[in-house]
């Protein structure tokens, strides 16, 4: 009975560990090293779903203007970009689609910011919790 006792516990400790290894979400980095095009600006482009957005490491320099073509998977969950960051330049609030948007700013401090997605369902984890979100890495 004992060893039955052990055994159910064990069960439900890998049960356990299966959901929680479900909900959480791993990303590997997608990083892209922004170049300054021939019009001056660094190109990026973005694209996201519910759990990511690819790429997710972004390298720009400083001072040089930043344009993210992005968009979303096609689907009736909506997403945004944010950059909360004021303090190097950038104040983003995008809505996007699955039709490809020109956001533009101009870090001006060098650092490591981040970009996600604000949305939120309900009860639901907010998709910067399940993996919409990336960094933003402003060098010299
Ligand atoms: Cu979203």
């Amino acid at each position: 009975m004992k060893n039955f006792a052990i055994f159910f516990l064990f069960c439900l400790g890998i049960a356990g560990y299966a959901v929680c290894r479900a909900d959480t979400y791993v990303h590997e980095e997608i990083v892209y090293q922004a170049t300054i095009a021939a019009d001056g600006v660094q190109h990026v482009r973005i694209e996201g779903g519910t759990d990511f957005y690819k790429p997710n490491h972004v390298i720009v320099k400083v001072n040089v203007p930043v344009e993210f073509t992005a968009s979303v998977e096609w689907g009736l969950i909506p997403h945004t970009l944010v950059i909360k960051s004021p303090e190097a330049g950038m104040s983003v609030d995008e809505k996007l689609s699955s039709d490809a948007k020109n956001i533009r700013f101009t870090p001006t401090a060098v650092g490591k910011y981040h970009f996600y997605c604000k949305n939120k369902l309900l009860f639901f984890k907010s998709h910067r919790e399940k993996g919409m979100e990336g960094m933003l890495e402003v060098v010299q």
